[in-house]
């Protein structure tokens, strides 16, 4: 027996990759719904245009340093990938018997912020947002399809950012703890598995920490981490409470880290990357405090983190049920950074690999490096696993004849399906669980082109904003359909 019985397949979404509806149904702005498509192929990156104090406009990636006072603006025929995503809005029954046929009895998606709580913290919640994922939930529920929500993806509300630099300020995280009561509250027996904040050790994007100079400003960027950290504590604290059957756990991107050669200071230029790229997450959330280096490196740069009394003890107490991770590539370290050739990877360039294949937008294919990770994870922490995305971002062919051979993707999913079963039978890691990115096409994330599909469904629609939504089930979809009613057994 390899998959356990009850194990969790399924489909993983993100509302300001997919939702749209961007200002339907009294949903308020958020940061992402500035954020501009780019262009891999002409590596345009995507950009916000910036009101600046003294009265310039300025583009900035999600990455930069946002100056003081810059307030994100909107531009007229301008296309922005969240606001139609790929219209979840108006397809969302249609999708979810899609995601049923496929043999999911899973899926994860997330709630936006600002569709509940149109400012961030508005004193009610927009009852109307609140209806919308609650006829999502019901109806998950009469397909026999177990949700699973992630309470903060790349999503901060505009109002949080410009009036109170976002994350940053205490108000965003007590206004972050409304929202979650609400939902859990409201959303209780619907919903049992949820995600604190997506791919919490990527909190360097402005759509995200909503933060100005998280650059230049170290304080600033600590500060942040301290409340982000807190929010996840208070989310899973708050969700055993209102509902102790809740699973709640955190969300890392994860990648499988090597050292460029066995010289010592490649393997401690290793140790130390991926210590601060993810261990320092995971630790804080299963263990409950910030590991001894964090706290040595803190005091070296003279940051002071801001704490209320209690703060420490939330962190103890809101400790995760679960450690689930995204994983798409490998990363390599090396002391000397310098002399070596970078590729892209998820929102971060790491060093390229010379025994690895890489996919068009240059993310290393590494299968093996999922085994190696669940291995590391499972014999750090102990708890249960999920991984809640994996996938191959490509450009797919719409034939004539209306389908789409993604022969690449069957491969990528049954190279990483057959490693999870190594790692489970093999090695008897406890995973419990498995969400493929985008199982329906989705705006990418990282460079906001539709073109870098990973669903197993298409999607009508251009970087251009033009197509009808319409879905047309790609040749892995009938693959995956075979793979997750097998229960993982057949993956020929
Ligand atoms: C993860 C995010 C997703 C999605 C995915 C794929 O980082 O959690 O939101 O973006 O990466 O990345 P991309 O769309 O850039 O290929």
């Amino acid at each position: 027996m390899s998959f356990p019985k009850n194990f969790l397949w399924g489909g993983a979404t993100a509302a300001n990759q997919y939702e749209g509806g961007y200002n339907s149904g009294g949903k308020g702005l958020a940061v992402c719904d500035f954020l501009k498509g780019g262009d891999n192929i002409r590596h345009i990156a995507r950009k916000f245009l910036f009101q600046l104090p003294d009265g310039t406009q300025k583009e900035l990636t999600p990455f930069e340093d946002i100056p003081q006072g810059a307030i994100p603006i909107m531009e007229e025929n301008t296309y922005y990938p969240s606001h139609d995503a790929t219209d979840f809005y108006h397809h969302w029954k249609e999708d979810l018997a899609l995601t049923k046929e496929m043999g999911c009895n899973f899926f994860r998606m997330s709630l936006n912020w600002t569709r509940i709580y149109p400012n961030g913290d508005d004193e009610k919640p927009n009852e109307e947002g609140i209806v919308f994922y609650e006829n999502i939930f019901k109806e998950c529920q009469k397909l026999g399809i177990t949700p699973l929500v992630t309470l903060n993806h790349f999503d901060c509300p505009l109002h949080l950012a410009n009036a109170y630099d976002g994350w940053v300020s205490r108000h965003t995280l007590e206004a972050f703890e409304r929202f979650v009561t609400t939902v859990f509250t409201r959303y209780k027996g619907l919903v049992h598995y949820w995600l604190t904040i997506n791919e919490i050790n990527l909190n360097g994007m402005y759509m995200m920490n909503g933060i100005h100079e998280q650059n230049s400003n170290i304080q600033n960027k600590e500060q942040c981490r301290w409340h982000l950290f807190l929010g996840s504590a208070y989310a899973v604290k708050k969700g055993h409470e209102i509902d102790p059957t809740n699973k709640i756990g955190l969300m890392i991107a994860q990648s499988a880290t090597y050292p460029y050669s066995c010289k010592p200071e490649d393997v401690f230029a290793e140790v130390k990357g991926s210590n601060e790229y993810k261990w320092f997450y995971g630790d804080v959330m299963v263990r409950g405090y910030y590991p001894s280096w964090k706290v040595k490196e803190l005091e070296r740069n003279h940051i002071t983190i801001k704490k209320d009394d209690g703060d420490a003890q939330l962190l103890k107490e809101g400790t995760v049920d679960f450690y689930s991770f995204s994983y798409y590539s490998s990363n390599v370290y090396a002391a000397d950074p310098k002399n070596h050739t970078f590729t892209e990877t998820n929102l971060v360039q790491t060093i390229q690999n010379p025994y690895l294949k890489a996919t068009d937008w240059g993310w290393t294919i590494d299968p093996l490096g999922l085994r190696i990770i669940l291995n590391q994870i499972y014999d750090r922490y102990q708890i249960p696993m999920m991984i809640v995305e994996n996938g191959l971002g490509a450009i797919d062919k719409l034939e004539e004849d209306g389908t789409v051979n993604d022969d690449y993707r069957i491969d990528y999913m049954r190279n990483h399906i057959k490693i999870m079963k190594q790692a489970i039978e093999e090695d008897g890691v406890d995973l419990i669980g498995y969400t493929a990115w985008g199982f329906i096409d989705l705006v990418s994330g990282g460079t906001g082109e539709m073109r870098k599909r990973y669903g197993f469904i298409y999607v009508n629609r251009d970087d251009d904003g033009n197509g009808d939504f319409s879905r047309i089930r790609k040749k892995s979809f009938y693959y995956m359909q075979k793979v997750y009613t097998s229960n993982g057994e057949d993956l020929d």
